[in-house]
């Protein structure tokens, strides 16, 4: 890190994180980075880290990098020396932390979905908005925005490069679940999860879509299955695997969602989200067709963006394969030479350097709690069309 600014001239940013499985140690790895590879305007300390128990709290901090552990989230929030909470904890305790912390005056970096019903998220923004108002603030982890290709996406939409977009087809693929032994574990509990791959990885595409485009979803018809309705008990869990025991219980979300969207510019949409999709393992695409070109994104070859641009000779033209590891492209200065290549952790490291950057600006960070609410708005439009059959409005 270049050392443009001080330590001492710095102001201290405390964080404090609650949860501390597969998202907690994505998060960690992005605090613990963060400050080698940019220049943070604040002097970043991972303060605390606070989960079910004290004991692997502390096994996990150390493990992590956190200096220490907290018994539990409501000590963690009440540190005089924590002054951001990062929430990576299942979604039925994402609104209780948040707007606990939220009012004891810390900044929040929140998990996605931001909650687990519109009621929740509403509660949410409104204790963003109260914060906001004394300088703190809060911000939805919506991470794959942070893909550089995703960026460069975004900023062709916003150019006109592509034109007036018709289409957006976007994919969320996984198979974590294909197999019928895989254990149950909290995200396929709805009282924990709020839903199953349509809140889990269907709001990541609603979200990319929407940041990629511009545009809002304004209705949507879905469509919801549970494949596998009864799985093992796991003896333990961890990321997305576990050791199956004896017992078996009920899983009560869905295993895949797909829905038809209309976009507010009149664009049609056609998602997919599964957990079911073998040989798929973190798929994320997304391809967007203009009146001037079309765009394609896949996260399993996540440092290229495909460009067609239909203005170009037809004898010529054809989709391009450009490979956004150029020092011109959004974040990759800060990394390796061209061609290097990033990886899925990079956008959680990005996403700590433009919370913190926002933090110490006084500028409100995106994706905002509002935009949390947007998503979770169209999860449920998409809950209700699936459980009636009718086209339904966020
Ligand atoms: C599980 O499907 C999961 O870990 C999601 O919860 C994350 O948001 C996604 O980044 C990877 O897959």
């Amino acid at each position: 890190m270049s050392d443009h600014v001080s330590d001492t001239e710095r102001p201290r940013l405390g964080v404090g994180m609650v949860g501390h499985s597969f998202m907690g140690a994505a998060h960690s790895q992005a605090w613990r980075t963060a400050p080698h590879f940019f220049d943070l305007p604040m002097r970043t300390e991972m303060t605390t880290v606070a989960g079910r128990r004290l004991a692997t709290g502390q096994a996990a901090a150390d493990r992590l990098g956190w200096l220490g552990a907290d018994p539990t989230w409501q000590s963690l929030v009440a540190r005089d020396d924590v002054d951001l909470v990062d929430i990576c904890t299942p979604g039925n305790t994402h609104a209780e932390i948040a707007i606990a912390a939220l009012e004891a005056g810390k900044h929040v970096l929140c998990e996605k979905p931001l909650a687990n019903s519109v009621a929740e998220a509403e509660l949410m923004v409104a204790a963003a908005d109260k914060a906001a108002a004394h300088g703190v603030m809060a911000m939805v982890g919506f991470t794959y925005r942070r893909v550089p290709a995703v960026q460069l996406a975004r900023q062709l939409v916003a150019q006109g490069r592509i034109g007036t977009v018709r289409h957006v087809r976007a994919q969320y693929l996984q198979d974590w679940l294909a197999d019928e032994d895989t254990p149950l574990s909290w995200r396929l509990d709805r009282s924990q999860a709020g839903s199953g791959a349509l809140g889990d990885i269907g709001a990541h595409i609603i979200d990319l879509t929407q940041f990629i485009t511009g545009e809002a979803i304004v209705g949507v018809s879905g469509l919801l299955e549970t494949f596998v309705t009864e799985r093992p008990v796991a003896q333990e869990f961890s990321g997305l695997s576990g050791v199956a025991g004896t017992e078996r219980g009920p899983v009560s979300v869905d295993d895949a969602a797909a829905f038809l969207a209309r976009f507010s510019s009149g664009a049609m949409g056609v998602f997919e989200a599964t957990r079911f999709a073998g040989g798929r393992k973190n798929a994320i695409r997304v391809e967007i067709n203009g009146s001037l070109g079309s765009l394609a994104f896949d996260f399993e070859d996540m440092n290229v963006l495909n460009f067609f641009d239909a203005t170009e000779p037809a004898a010529v033209a054809g989709f391009r394969r450009i490979v956004v590891t150029e020092a011109e492209h959004p974040y990759i200065a800060h990394w390796w030479p061209a061609g290097h290549g990033l990886g899925y952790e990079h956008a959680f490291t990005h996403q700590v350097v433009d919370l913190v950057g926002a933090i110490a600006g006084g500028t409100p960070p995106a994706p905002s709690f509002r935009d949390g609410l947007a998503v979770q708005k169209v999860l449920d439009a998409v809950e209700r069309s699936a459980s009636d059959g009718a086209w339904r409005e966020p």
